[in-house]
């Protein structure tokens, strides 16, 4: 066969295995991977680098207004360009809907939005507003349209769900094969804090994590595997922050929930003695749920190498440290009304790699499934995070030894500062293909704007999650009712 390009001599790693070989691609998609292979239009010498499934990024909010208008500082170029020099060859950012929109306009302004990135992409919506017609005709021609996931909240008063309407939605993601994902905090707890502390005079940016306390996120996160075991649905808990929280989806998926959940960086590599950094420099560490404390870090790191996450994603939630991010609200405000979130889109892979396969925490084959396989199986992106015949040729080639110290400049994002900068890591990727084009190499971009394209999504993959059966909701135990 010809190749219009063949990676040679590397050790290709995939989520289940390593091997050294060569990887064949004609027209985008992988056509073949062998243990030697001939030809090639350009031969790319990988020189026993590892060879793997580019990055996917599942969790980023780009070109998206916050719930009180703010707009994050990268829109789907800048993202995408920080995404590809972190490793990644697609990501999923957030499409939100805003109380009063419909589904679909916000897919057509995300359409717009995302036609400029350099790395294909798809979104997840973020439901505000499930109305019986998002219910019953906007949310369903959008699952149609290959948007399989979307997200919902159980905090911000913008945002928050009651439990009932959970259920619909739930039911209704359930009934086409969509995937529920659910930011989880108490939002009655974490009012009730803000409302002592703000009594107290406390409002620097360090009491942002004890406003929203541990056993805020523990119990939405038990409240929502409750609900989604109701619904016989599947559900995805993101940014997990917690020990407690990460046990509870240990347990449930053990016992059979349909149930998939991440953590991210910040949670192993940050702690709340960030935010209490002098003046105000601990405002660009407020993201919510909030960093926590070592002991936290360390029971995050065994969930991770446990196999309790199916992804280590980044929650890119870039806000500037000045008048357009973090400070949109004034220079001194109480931490309540600081923008929440930080950045991390090009830091997640070099960072889990450093730390977590590097310092021997991870195996290069957990890093892989939590870095891309995980969410290409869980958000049905069929054709990607996998090294096989078939495939796009979504690649990522690293240099597993280069170090380097992290810094603003390597993130290539629009943000003026990172909350991982002086960082020393081990391990870089050093070009990054998304469907055989090379969109980074060698610090530098090869890619046009508008060369990404839109990922349709197949249903979530609910194989080896049978669910739990409930009593109530069973015909031969319930005198015969059945339920959506
Ligand atoms: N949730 C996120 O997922 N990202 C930023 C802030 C938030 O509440
Ligand atoms: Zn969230
Ligand atoms: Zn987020």
């Amino acid at each position: 066969m010809e190749f219009d390009i063949v990676i040679h001599g590397g050790q290709i790693a995939t989520a289940d295995f390593l091997f050294d070989g060569d990887i064949g691609i004609k027209d985008g998609r992988i056509a073949a991977v062998a243990e030697k292979l001939s030809g090639g239009d350009r031969r790319i010498d990988a020189g026993g680098r590892i060879v793997m499934p580019g990055g996917i990024e599942a969790h980023a909010h780009i070109a998206q207004e916050s719930a009180t208008g703010l707009m994050t500082a990268d829109d789907y170029y800048s993202g995408s360009v920080s995404a590809a020099f972190g490793g990644n060859s697609s990501f999923i950012p957030f499409a939100a809907q805003h109380r009063g929109q419909s589904i679909d306009e916000v897919i057509e302004t995300y359409d717009a939005r995302g036609a400029r990135s350099v790395i294909d992409y798809s979104y997840h919506l973020i439901v505000s507003d499930p109305s019986e017609e998002v219910l019953t005709d906007q949310l369903p021609r959008a699952f149609a349209r290959g948007i399989t996931s979307f997200k919902v909240f159980t905090t911000y008063d913008a945002l928050v769900l009651p439990d009932a309407q959970m259920l619909d939605i739930l039911t209704v993601a359930r009934a086409h094969g969509a995937i529920t994902m659910v930011h989880s905090e108490n939002d009655g707890m974490v009012k009730w804090m803000n409302k002592q502390l703000a009594k107290g005079g406390h409002v620097a940016p360090r009491y942002h994590a004890i406003s929203r306390p541990e056993l805020a996120e523990e119990e939405a996160i038990h409240r929502m595997v409750q609900l989604a075991k109701l619904a016989d649905a599947p559900l995805f808990i993101v940014h997990v922050s917690t020990a407690g929280g990460a046990e509870i989806v240990r347990r449930e998926k053990a016992l059979g929930a349909k149930l998939f959940a991440e953590t991210c960086p910040q949670y192993m590599a940050l702690t709340r003695d960030d935010l209490d950094r002098p003046g105000m420099e601990g405002a660009k560490y407020i993201c919510s749920p909030p960093v926590r404390d070592a002991a936290t870090q360390d029971a995050l790191w065994h969930h991770v190498a446990m196999g309790t996450f199916e992804s280590v994603s980044s929650d890119h939630a870039p806000y500037r440290s000045d008048e357009t991010g973090k400070f949109a609200n004034g220079a001194e405000v109480p931490y309540p009304r600081i923008a929440n979130g930080m950045p991390g889109i090009a830091a997640r892979l070099p960072w889990l790699f450093s730390e977590g396969v590097v310092k021997g925490r991870i195996t290069l084959e957990q890093f892989v499934a939590l870095s891309s396989t995980n969410a290409a199986k869980t958000f049905g992106v069929e054709r990607k995070g996998r090294i096989a015949p078939g495939m796009d040729a979504d690649i990522a080639i690293w240099n597993p030894e280069a170090t380097r110290r992290l810094t603003l400049g390597d993130q290539h994002d629009n943000m003026d500062y990172s909350p991982f900068e002086g960082l020393e890591l081990t391990g870089v990727p050093e070009l990054v293909m998304t469907r055989g084009a090379v969109v980074v190499q060698d610090g530098a971009l090869q890619a046009a704007e508008g060369q990404g394209r839109f990922i349709p999504r197949a249903p979530v993959d609910l194989r080896a999650r049978p669910g739990v059966a409930v009593k109530e909701r069973d015909p031969a135990q319930n005198f015969g009712v059945s339920f959506p």
